[in-house]
């Protein structure tokens, strides 16, 4: 599609939307965990506008991040996690713009990509795609006017606030997203999870640090279908045992029943 009519479009969408929210990770804290087995942290009840977020990060015009949410999480100790979301249908909480919310949509096609890094958070401004230092970023990058937002599914990524204060940067460290795979016509984007079940799931071995991950909507498709409506989401991040460690206990465990099985054999 032309992209001044698709801009038009765009704008057109966003008039019959609630103001547009910068990156924030209000509501999305999963905390802080150290490497203790189990813990887990749930986040439900959070939507993303349209269903399409994550997946226009991955073409090479780049993604609006007002298209995801944001979410954050603090390791203290390495450790490795599991991140998980799922679709979820709710209703808002009622507020005085709008005390009579409906219910959100739960056709959600998840996708995710994690990183290092934190975008800024109080008493800095909140980083957004539209800010000329973050434009300046993109244009130095792609070249002026290639881009349509910051956000950078497959890749690191860069943003800022309008105080242009020193970037916030977002190390790439992976991504999964939900279904059989998409082609948009550049080839299959790597890393579909094979089963379309609205559900994505990928465990990572990590450093102790701060980290973001951006949750948006993987069906390339639906971003020329408006309004733009919120899909409901809800997420998980939880302390696993390393894959190593994990593949050892398997081995034990069959190596203990090859041993059960010769003393029964025997007996
Ligand atoms: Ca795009
Ligand atoms: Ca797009
Ligand atoms: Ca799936």
């Amino acid at each position: 599609m032309n992209k001044t009519i698709r801009y038009a479009m765009l704008l057109a969408g966003m008039t019959s939307l609630p103001a547009m929210a910068h990156i924030g990770y209000g509501g999305r804290d999963f905390g802080s965990f150290d490497g203790t087995l189990g813990a887990s942290q749930t986040i439900a009840n959070q939507s993303a506008t349209g269903n399409f977020g994550w997946i226009d990060g991955t073409d090479a015009d780049w993604g609006d991040s007002h298209r995801l949410r944001a979410y954050r999480f603090t390791l203290t100790e390495d450790a490795t996690v599991n991140i998980s979301f799922q679709a979820q249908v709710f209703t808002p909480a009622p507020t005085e713009a709008n005390p009579n919310p409906t219910a959100v949509e739960g056709g959600l096609i998840p996708g995710f990509s994690l990183y290092a890094g934190l975008a800024h958070v109080a008493p800095f401004g909140a980083d957004h795609d539209g800010g000329a230092g973050s434009v300046a970023i993109r244009d130095a990058i792609a070249g002026a006017g290639n881009t349509e937002g910051s956000f950078r599914a497959l890749t690191d990524w860069a943003i800022t606030n309008d105080n242009n204060d020193p970037a916030s940067q977002f190390t790439y460290i992976g991504h999964i997203y939900d279904g059989l795979g998409v082609d948009y016509g550049t080839g299959l984007i790597a890393g579909a999870d094979g089963v379309a079940d609205q559900y994505v799931s990928r465990t990572f071995s990590l450093a102790a640090g701060d980290y973001s991950i951006f949750v948006g909507g993987a069906d390339y498709a639906n971003q020329d279908i408006l309004p733009l409506l919120p899909y409901g989401v809800s997420g998980t991040v939880a302390v696993v045992p390393e894959p190593e460690a994990y593949a050892m206990l398997l081995a034990g465990l069959g190596l203990m029943g090859a041993m059960v099985r010769r003393r029964a054999g025997r007996g």
